[in-house]
């Protein structure tokens, strides 16, 4: 069988942010990423830190392992990164999640395609901003977002960008503007993903959730947008695996 790396395998939580914020969710993080955001809350993924964890897993494995973790408590799994679209090969396991009737979500960055996008039921398409450090490929997302409006449903696939200062906010609105047919959500940024001062951290993201909130209400070019914070940093700060 077909193997693709695993990072860390948890649940059952909520899902804290985009499309499907609140969401009752295991979680597969697969390891390795294009990107190297400079504020990435899971650099474990991509940067050397985390590879004594990474497991070759084949679909069947990982599902016995979310079912030994989640038992018969979910119907949904979200699959995140790392960028989870650099395997080619995942399709195993989101076949064999769909089969047993659950509920299959995925996030990544837009940078590159993967026929098995199609069959995703919620596609969160994430394009990084300029604090991150990283240039959009635009021709790689235009490419991604064309395909997704012709193959499937409307909502099943969104945009989400987070927002640390006034460059990605303009950013922000250039995607929005550019894919204005599909559903568009602002994020706050976490600056400080490190710290262990729950309190503090929340309270900074508070005010920075404030700000992007006054910010797109008073912009007149930014109409159909969700606003959204974090939300499972409120719960849990920076803690892994929750
Ligand atoms: N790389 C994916 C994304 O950009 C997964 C989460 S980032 C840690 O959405």
């Amino acid at each position: 069988m077909s193997k693709v790396p695993v990072m860390e395998i948890f649940g059952p939580t909520i899902q804290g942010e985009g499309m499907v914020i609140g969401q009752k969710t295991m979680f597969v993080r697969t390891a390795g990423c294009d990107y190297s955001c400079s504020w990435c809350d899971s650099a474990f993924t991509w940067d050397g830190s985390g590879k004594d964890l990474i497991k070759q897993m084949d679909a069947e494995e990982i599902w016995q392992e979310l079912k030994a973790l989640g038992g018969d408590g979910f119907s949904f799994v979200t699959i995140s990164g790392g960028n989870p679209a650099l395997l080619k090969n995942l399709h195993y396991l989101i076949d064999l999640l769909r089969e047993n009737n659950i509920k299959v979500a995925l996030e990544t960055q837009g940078s590159k395609w993967q026929d098995w996008f199609l069959n995703i039921d919620e596609l969160t398409i994430s394009p990084k901003p300029p604090s991150s450090g990283m240039v959009t490929d635009f021709d790689a997302l235009d490419m991604i977002i064309n395909k997704l409006k012709e193959e499937v449903p409307a909502q099943s696939a969104s945009l989400k960008v987070v927002v640390f200062d006034d460059h990605d906010y303009e950013y922000a609105k250039k995607v929005h503007k550019r894919y204005q047919e599909v559903p568009f959500f602002l994020q706050v940024g976490n600056d400080d993903n490190q710290t262990t001062d729950k309190q503090h951290l929340i309270s900074q993201l508070l005010q920075r959730y404030e700000w992007l909130i006054n910010k797109s209400m008073l912009d007149d070019e930014v109409r159909n947008v969700k606003v959204l914070p974090q939300l499972h940093t409120y719960i849990w700060g920076n803690k892994r695996g929750v």
